[in-house]
């Protein structure tokens, strides 16, 4: 294991970089693997992200220019807030066993790469790769811009319950260098679309409380998807929904998959084990936020025996 500042050195001794993103990408991976591609050319490096065929439109403005050529001859491999090898995506299976470098922030790491830099106290990968550019004094604004998405992307604008001083301390120093937070933050935090919002009223309106209202189920089936043409860009994120709701302390996200399984993601406050949850279903995570996937069952069925896990892990 080492340390950010000796991440800096170890960049500097390598060369001709290929770098990962994970599964279903979001702001932190994609946000990290940009910068890190910017600060190495500063450095005289070359480095390009290997192709993610999951980006959404809201994501791809930061890492398009960065895309690595099918024949890229790369030396180094290095993941970003890439924690599991089921998280690889397709075309990175072959590169399971070559990582050379993991830069993560998430308890879970699975320990795949030679070397690795884990920081699970940082709320963001962003802040790792924050003190990485810091070291090699390549804080630039090109840097601090896909950092800032990061950072702000994996704590909800700086309101979960992940954020730390450390976050703000880093998220000040990004803002220093002149990058335009205003533009990020209005079209990532305060922007929906129209379809987005017709989606969140149908789920808002047809949200269903049980055990007093502690637990909420907010259904996703593939009916709504098609009535309302929804891409995957238009349902990001949708497990914070029902969290919103007062009262309730144990909030579960059915989306129904192309094949009929049922994906469940289950957030909970400290009185409901999430994990507990989702491991009677084959799932698992963290105590606050946990999956799974419930196979063969409609979704009236699926939910009436999530919400009995639900009943019965809270009661325990
Ligand atoms: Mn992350």
């Amino acid at each position: 294991m080492i340390a950010p500042r000796e991440v800096a050195d170890w960049l500097r001794a390598h060369d001709n970089y290929l770098i990962l993103t994970h599964r279903r990408p979001d702001g932190d991976t994609l946000g990290c693997a940009a910068a890190l591609a910017l600060l190495l050319r500063a450095l005289g490096k070359t480095a390009w992200l290997l192709r993610n065929a999951e980006v959404t439109e809201r994501y791809a403005p930061y890492v398009d220019a960065l895309w690595a050529a099918d024949d890229y001859a790369y030396d180094t491999v290095v993941s970003v807030d890439l924690a599991a090898l089921s998280l690889f995506p397709d075309n990175a299976a072959p590169l399971k066993t070559r990582v050379d470098l993991a830069i993560d922030h998430h308890p879970s790491y699975e320990g795949f790469a030679a070397e690795s830099c884990v920081c699970p106290e940082r709320a963001a990968c962003g802040e790792i790769l924050y003190e990485v550019a810091a070291a090699l004094g390549q804080l630039t604004p090109e840097v601090a811009l896909p950092l800032y998405v990061a950072v702000s992307t994996d704590t909800g604008c700086f309101v979960y319950s992940n954020v730390t001083a450390n976050t703000h301390r880093v998220a000040a120093a990004l803002m220093e260098t002149g990058i335009d937070v205003r533009g990020v933050n209005k079209a990532l935090f305060r922007t929906k679309s129209q379809k987005r919002l017709a989606l969140e009223g149908r789920l808002l309106r047809e949200m269903e409380y049980f055990d007093g209202g502690r637990v909420v189920v907010v259904q996703v089936p593939r009916s709504l998807v098609r009535e309302l043409a929804l891409t995957e860009n238009d349902m990001d994120d949708l497990a914070a929904l029902g969290g919103l709701v007062e009262g309730q302390d144990c909030s579960v996200t059915m989306k129904e998959q192309e094949n009929g399984d049922w994906k469940i993601s289950v957030r909970t406050g400290p009185r409901v084990n999430a994990t507990r949850v989702c491991e009677k279903f084959g799932g698992g995570g963290h105590k606050a936020a946990s999956g799974c996937v419930i196979t063969g069952m409609s979704g009236e069925e699926a939910k009436r025996a999530i919400v009995r896990a639900c009943i019965e892990v809270g009661n325990a």
